[in-house]
């Protein structure tokens, strides 16, 4: 990709919509958009991004593809820091297809993903951070997420690993000061100073490598596993969570026979709840399956919600289940709350002590919120997400902050040791190069290309 190159695309979602925005962007842009655009008043000139009603023209068959707005946006102070034209037309299929044909017919090239994202870094306006949230904040269901992707394209990321870096270079610039002049009386930081440095900058980075489990869950939310015997309400619990009638509820007890999964969005968290078959010994071969399926959609949860019938005597199923759920981090609903109690709340603390109890009942819609709070509890430890602290919510970021941690950790032993400056300075030199892959002062083409091929055409 070269910026000599002029680019085009349909910004705006395809389909049917009041307006549809196609950008084209290079040092073609203008002479182009000014050749398609006929202005339905006289212009000698046109301003930098004031917007021109007329119509879009094509000359080879003189027909008129549509009316539409037009602004001429001048670089180095737009999206891609180049020359930008934007035309709204018609938003349906039509109208968009026929004048971006016309577009590529006077040799322009189709963008590629995220092309005008990919200009806007390499020329400087953007860093990698920033590009990333720009995909996240064009791709999220969830308000956390967004709100996140926002601090991010803010720039908030990326002056924290600058100030890393920053003092990393410090920290460098002293070793190879003392390699340098090894005899020489100088003013340099000794070792354990040093050492200090670098300590404070592996406290930073734990803090952003820590953040990551909540980035994580704002990211892919929470999958939430519903357990429980046969006939508990476990697929009542699912569609008063969801709030519609997704998951078939009979008096039958083996009702669902395959895990089912639906997302909610509690407090900002996805959270993705499995509804499954109830588990019992069971001799129907579907049933079978249905209850394996459990088990391993239990092994992969996050949190297990089990549900227990207290209307009913503790059965051994129960504290089967109740076993089973006991490495993940879960909740005991104790559900038809409404009937009359036949079981031992006692034989449930016992068995589970550690674990929080909610009643419900999922037919009266009774204890729901106590249910939510407890969950959204479980979920974040009770802690409110900050909204000025940064979160990583990328896993390439976190991959280099840990890979980041791990040599700033061998120098850190170093400078303890009061080993060479030489070893010491070559891991801060490598701490330095992964910092500058996140944000991309040192990302090779192929990282920069991984970043890019995931966004969509038109951004
Ligand atoms: N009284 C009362 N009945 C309930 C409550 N929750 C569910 N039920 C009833 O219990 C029966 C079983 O409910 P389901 O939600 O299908 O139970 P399930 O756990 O999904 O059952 P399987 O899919 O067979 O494992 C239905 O008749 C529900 O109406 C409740 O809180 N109170
Ligand atoms: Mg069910």
């Amino acid at each position: 990709m070269s910026s000599e190159d002029t680019v085009a695309a349909l910004s705006t979602p395809p389909g049917e919509g009041g307006i549809g925005i196609i950008r084209i962007s290079g040092p073609k842009s203008f002479e182009i958009g000014k050749k398609l655009f006929f202005s339905s008043r006289e212009i000698t000139n046109f301003k930098n991004r004031k917007l021109y009603h007329g119509y879009i023209f094509d000359r080879r068959n003189n027909k008129t593809l549509d009316e539409v707005l037009i602004t001429f946006m001048k670089g180095p102070y737009t999206y891609t820091c180049e020359d930008i034209v934007e035309i709204h037309c018609h938003g349906g299929m039509i109208p968009v297809r026929e004048i971006l044909q016309l577009i590529f017919s006077l040799g322009i090239r189709p963008s590629e993903p995220g092309e005008f994202t990919k200009r806007a870094f390499l020329n400087g306006r953007l860093d990698l951070t920033q590009a990333e949230a720009v995909m996240d904040l064009i791709s999220t269901k969830t308000q956390n997420l967004k709100d996140v992707a926002m601090k991010q394209i803010s720039g908030k990321l990326k002056e924290e690993i600058s100030h890393l870096r920053t003092e990393l270079i410090t920290v460098l610039s002293n070793l190879e000061a003392k390699i340098d002049f090894p005899d020489e009386e100088i003013d340099v930081e000794d070792m354990s100073s040093l050492k200090e440095r670098v300590s404070y900058i592996r406290k930073s980075l734990y803090e952003l490598i820590e953040s990551f489990n909540k980035g994580k869950i704002i990211r892919e939310g929470v999958k939430t596993v519903i357990v429980g015997r046969p006939n508990v309400g476990k697929s009542s619990l699912l569609n008063i969570l969801l709030g519609e009638e997704r998951a078939i509820v009979t008096e039958i007890p083996g009702t669902t026979r395959d895990t089912l999964e639906e997302v909610i969005n509690l407090d900002g968290i996805p959270l993705r709840i499995i509804d499954t078959a109830g588990i019992r010994e069971s001799t129907d071969k579907v049933e079978q399956i249905g209850v394996k399926r459990t088990r391993d959609s239990m092994e992969e949860a996050d949190i297990v919600l089990v549900v227990l019938d207290s209307s009913q005597e503790l059965k051994d199923e129960d504290k089967k289940i109740l076993n089973m759920a006991r490495d993940k981090p879960s909740l005991i609903v104790l559900n038809k709350a409404d009937l009359e109690k036949e079981f031992h709340e006692g034989t449930v603390n016992e068995l589970a002590p550690d674990i929080r109890k909610v009643k419900v009942s999922a037919l009266k819609k009774e204890g729901i919120d106590q249910l939510e709070k407890y969950i959204s509890e479980l979920v974040f430890g009770g802690e409110v997400m900050e909204t000025d602290e940064i979160v990583i919510t990328n896993e390439r970021h976190y991959n280099s902050l840990k890979k980041t941690d791990n040599v700033l950790a061998s120098a850190e032993n170093g400078l303890e040791a009061y080993i060479s400056e030489d070893l010491v300075s070559v891991d801060i030199k490598e701490g330095l190069e992964i910092l500058g892959e996140i944000t991309g002062e040192s990302a090779g083409e192929d990282v920069i290309d991984e970043v890019f091929n995931n966004f969509c055409i038109g951004k």
